[in-house]
């Protein structure tokens, strides 16, 4: 099932083609935005020099930075009157990114999610309860825009509000959830509590955080679904960008809209397909706040081969983390998914955990605290020794390091209504 089948199963050749022909035109159109004019005139190129899709390289990163040194509308392409939506983005410190749409990319997003929920299998007879916030966050609004799109029924419930979440889940007949899988996996325990009758749920649509494979599995598991990752940040689009199809091997990245690389985060340097490196995307069709080779942050790897569902768009390997959420513990690169994964693999254990680092002497820490089971609380201390122990073992073969695991009870850890934080870092606050 394809929303629009000849693009999303075009030869690779023929996608080429199309990249380049929207890239001229691309380039052509951001040299009129002062700070793209300014970064070219500095490097000394001019649109003419684009001739080939090799010739990307040549192109200047757009950062974080660029937009913030820009805020609020400093890096859109067109007169304010034309930008008909926008969005922003919390950052960790000061103004929010900001990021604005035409009336034509609201009919881009539109396309391109219903593309990606048909991905999953949905058609008009689903019933979608989108519980990403809506607001500036473009979780909510990307994804509605997109259930109707599709034909599909939206219940445009935003996040929050747990139990009536459960209410309308069970009264409308909802049969896709879309939120965020720290969310759904609060949900599944709360509609577990409930005891989860008359439930037609089976499909989940998770993203916005990095999740694990095994946390996959295990949503799927606790709701009985089939759980797809979908991908997208607000300065190339929001969610959308890219998405798992039901062969669940990859998200596609809708090619004709977006050219994707892989470079290596430290030295710049683009990257051969199949190797691990930060993603970077140019968008070819945006018209409001079109943006070159954008610096993503998100580690993944491209695939090019044609998948099993038959498109032929370039798939990205599950996210597993940011280059800035990676954290060094005495030298070594820690993801907080990778000990989410050692921590479901184990099992005894729910899916609620916080990492914390600290700095003792000149010696960094990390202390995993994980919830146990409600199965293995009721069995009180036996076993709890052993699983703590095992938990280190298998954290200390996994990543290399040494870490202090403390088993809490169950619901002890807060639950996030949208995207979770996992870690606190002592050390930004010197120790304290
Ligand atoms: O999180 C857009 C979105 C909404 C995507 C709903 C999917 C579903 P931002 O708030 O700008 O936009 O955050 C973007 O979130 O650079 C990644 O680091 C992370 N992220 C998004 N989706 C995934 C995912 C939205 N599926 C940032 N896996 C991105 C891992 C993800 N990380």
């Amino acid at each position: 099932m394809y929303w629009q089948q000849e693009l999303e199963t075009m030869p690779r050749e023929e996608i080429e083609k199309l990249q380049l022909i929207k890239l001229k035109e691309l380039v052509q159109r951001v040299s009129l935005v002062p700070h793209y004019s300014k970064s070219f005139n500095e490097l000394g190129i001019t649109p003419g020099d684009i001739n080939s899709l090799s010739d990307l390289r040549l192109l200047p990163f757009t950062t974080k930075q660029d937009l913030r040194d820009n805020y609020p509308f400093g890096m859109f392409a067109v007169p304010q009157k034309d930008i008909v939506r926008v969005h922003a983005s919390s950052g960790t410190t000061g103004k929010p990114t900001v990021v604005g749409y035409t009336a034509a990319d609201i009919e881009t997003w539109s396309t391109l999610m219903a593309r990606a929920l048909m991905f999953t299998g949905l058609t008009q007879q689903d019933v979608v309860q989108v519980a990403y916030g809506y607001g500036l966050f473009t979780g909510g609004l990307g994804f509605h825009y997109g259930v109707e799109r599709l034909g599909a029924t939206v219940v445009p419930v935003s996040g929050g509000n747990t139990k009536r979440q459960l209410m309308l889940l069970k009264d409308f007949g909802v049969t896709a959830l879309a939120c965020t899988p720290s969310y759904a996996t609060y949900l599944a325990e709360a509609l577990k509590e409930q005891g989860a009758q008359d439930i037609k749920l089976k499909v989940g649509i998770f993203g916005a955080e990095p999740w694990s494979n095994s946390l996959r599995k295990e949503i799927e598991r606790k709701l009985g679904i089939k759980a797809y990752d979908i991908y997208g940040l607000s300065e190339i689009m929001g969610p959308g960008v890219s998405c798992e199809c039901v062969a669940q091997a990859g998200l596609h990245i809708s090619e004709d809209h977006f050219i994707a690389e892989i470079i290596n985060p430290e030295t710049g340097e683009p990257l051969p397909y199949g190797e691990k490196g930060e993603l970077v995307i140019t968008t070819l069709t945006k018209v409001g706040f079109p943006v070159i080779r954008y610096r993503t942050r998100d580690i993944t790897v491209l695939h090019p081969e044609t998948c099993a569902c038959g498109r032929t768009h370039v798939r990205m390997d599950r996210v597993t983390g940011r280059t800035d959420d990676m954290l060094i513990v005495r030298g070594v690169n820690v993801f907080p998914s990778q000990i989410e994964s050692v921590l479901l693999e184990i099992g005894n254990t729910e899916p609620h955990y916080q990492l914390v680092v600290d700095k003792k002497g000149p010696l960094d820490t990390l202390e995993v605290w994980v919830e146990v089971s409600e199965a293995l609380f009721a069995d009180k201390i036996k076993g709890m020794e052993g699983l703590e122990h095992q938990i280190h073992r298998e954290i200390e073969n996994t990543l290399g390091i040494g870490v202090k695991v403390k088993l809490v009870e169950p619901k002890t850890i807060a639950r996030s209504e949208g995207k979770a934080k996992r870690v606190i870092d002592r050390r930004e606050l010197g120790g304290k």
